[in-house]
């Protein structure tokens, strides 16, 4: 199984699909392909029909999309607790990351993911604040509701943290602030072993992608 993903440092789809391999403890090969080089869309549009990352090839099988991917996985190996195993609590878990993956567009544009840096309190508009305001309301419901069986969204890790994972990095490097449920959330996240590998690897990383870099500089 491959995973074919962008840079560690600024690629939020990448992540997710690539944390909750980690987290599953499902061994896959990883290709990093850097963007916005002048070779990154050929490089791409050899696996991606989308010529987007990530991308899951399983054997014949061309998964691309990060929660297309999510899916698939949870199907593949369905003895993994991909989502909640209770119904009301999957059933949130997917309108959760149904709702990040298909919204929170200012969040995205203008608090890009960019794991190095940090410009705290940028990035900040009415749209950017209804976001976060958003994004905290569904952590500490989720928290509050569903968490006493673990530190994560759901009690244990699941699919929702993996698509939640990138906006926990995003809060980092914008120095967004948070109650005590929701930053308790955010220490569970970034404590993953997983996840300081994916961090170690983004900060070892020699590209830039100038339009993120220089955004608030
Ligand atoms: N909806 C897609 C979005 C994927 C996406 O936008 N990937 C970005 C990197 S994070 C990409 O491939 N950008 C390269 C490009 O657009 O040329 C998903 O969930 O996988």
């Amino acid at each position: 199984m491959q995973l074919i993903i962008g840079n560690q440092n600024y690629s939020s789809w990448s992540l997710r699909p690539w944390l909750a391999l980690k987290q599953m403890e499902v061994k896959f090969e990883e290709i990093r392909i850097p963007l916005y080089e002048p070779n990154s869309a050929a490089a791409i549009a050899q696996y991606s029909p989308s010529g987007r990352v990530p991308v899951l090839i399983d054997g014949a099988q061309t998964v691309w999309d990060s929660l297309a991917i999510l899916e698939y996985l949870a199907e593949r190996y369905p003895e993994q607790p991909w989502w909640p195993r209770d119904l009301a609590a999957r059933t949130q878990a997917r309108c959760i990351s149904a709702e990040m993956h298909a919204g929170f567009f200012a969040l995205r544009e203008q608090m890009p993911m960019n794991c190095r840096a940090r410009f705290p309190g940028q990035g900040r508009s009415p749209a950017t604040d209804r976001d976060i305001a958003r994004v905290r309301q569904i952590w500490s419901r989720c928290r509050e509701q569903w968490g006493q069986g673990g530190a994560f969204l759901f009690g244990e890790f699941s699919i929702a943290d993996a698509m939640y994972a990138p906006v926990v990095l995003r809060f980092v490097t914008y120095g967004v602030e948070l109650n005590a449920i929701e930053q308790a959330y955010r220490e569970a996240v970034l404590n993953l072993p997983a996840l300081q590998d994916w961090l170690a690897a983004g900060l070892a990383e020699t590209e830039t992608i100038a339009q993120y870099d220089t955004l608030y500089a």
